[in-house]
């Protein structure tokens, strides 16, 4: 399961646009945003490096956490 800590997002317009990002690269994918912890938790079988991308391209920060 794909999980970022996103540090420059930080209100509700970044998760807005972050949602978007990872709805194009799988539309059907379950998000969980915790705006406080700056996370991001993508439940979808298409790979963290295609999510990882998206969310760079909508001018994010992903870091990836391993779990
Ligand atoms: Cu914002």
């Amino acid at each position: 399961m794909p999980q970022f800590h996103v540090d420059d997002m930080t209100c509700k317009h970044c998760e807005a646009t972050i949602t978007k990002a990872i709805q194009e690269v799988d539309a059907q994918a379950k998000i969980t945003i915790d705006l406080n912890m700056h996370k991001v938790e993508i439940v979808s079988d298409k790979s963290v490096s295609l999510f990882a991308s998206s969310i760079s391209d909508a001018g994010f920060t992903p870091v990836a956490i391993e779990n």
